[in-house]
């Protein structure tokens, strides 16, 4: 409960430090500056998280492939899209002390951040794309998380036949520094096949875990008695729920 407490504290540290889309800082400099705020936080973090690597500009792939679902054929979403998805709503509920309804206005205001990384598919292919939005810890911070949260469960727009989409991580993965709420790739709103208008960045994870078209984050203790209590789609059909790559 402390540690998270200092996670949370940190995450509104390092969101503070960098406003400017395209500005790179690494994480480092601010535990480096957290350090010498308190040495008992410091401790309390362990080593500083692992960094998922990033790459340059130039090693961005020409096409960054879509997967899984790559469009929504509902009318609502088919007509969201057209008009640059002015009724969406990203909704923060559950274990939170302030529950939240974010358009893509409030979420686009919000300090953002812009990281190159590589996108690992289990399906054996990779992409290098340049995702920018603000992190989900910004995001968490404003919601206040209750002590008894433990997890994060991602709800999207989109279903195989009725079973819906879904997928979830514990605390560390959603306060990373790299833990984004997606709404551009490569300097673009994300297109339809890669998940818009918002979609999960969870770099130091396999694909399937970057779950795309967002509707909720729920904060909750337990993942049973979500769906099929495996934490994602893909899971309770026997994927790894944690997906390091
Ligand atoms: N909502 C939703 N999210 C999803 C999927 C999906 O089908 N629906 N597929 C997953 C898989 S297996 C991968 S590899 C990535 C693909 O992201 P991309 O379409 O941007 O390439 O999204 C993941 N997130
Ligand atoms: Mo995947």
């Amino acid at each position: 409960m402390k540690r998270r407490n200092v996670l949370a504290g940190l995450g509104a540290l390092i969101t503070g430090g960098c406003t400017k889309i395209g500005q790179t800082e690494w994480f480092g400099d601010v535990v480096d500056g957290a350090e010498k705020l308190s040495r008992g936080a410091h401790r309390m973090l362990g080593a500083r998280p692992t960094m998922a690597r990033e790459f340059s500009v130039a090693d961005i792939s020409p096409y960054f492939r879509g997967n899984g679902n790559t469009e929504i054929d509902t009318d609502t979403y088919r007509a969201q899209l057209a008009s640059g998805f002015p009724d969406w709503r990203l909704e923060v509920r559950g274990l939170v002390d302030r529950p939240l309804s974010l358009s893509l206005e409030q979420i686009r205001a919000l300090p953002q951040r812009t990281q190159i990384t590589r996108h690992d598919c289990v399906e054996g292919w990779s992409a290098i794309g340049q995702w920018t939005g603000p992190r989900l810890s910004t995001i968490l911070g404003q919601a206040g998380l209750k002590p008894q949260a433990k997890f994060a469960v991602f709800r999207c727009a989109d279903s195989f036949g009725k079973a819906p989409y879904y997928e979830s991580c514990d605390l560390d993965d959603a306060l990373h520094p790299q833990t984004l709420i997606a709404h551009q790739l490569n300097g673009e709103p994300l297109p339809e096949r890669n998940g818009a208008p918002l979609r999960l960045r969870i770099e130091r994870q396999l694909g399937y875990k970057h779950a795309k078209y967002l509707t909720a984050i729920e904060l909750v203790d337990s993942l049973d008695g979500i769906e099929g209590g495996g934490g994602g789609y893909w899971e309770d059909r026997g994927y790894q729920w944690y997906a390091g790559v």
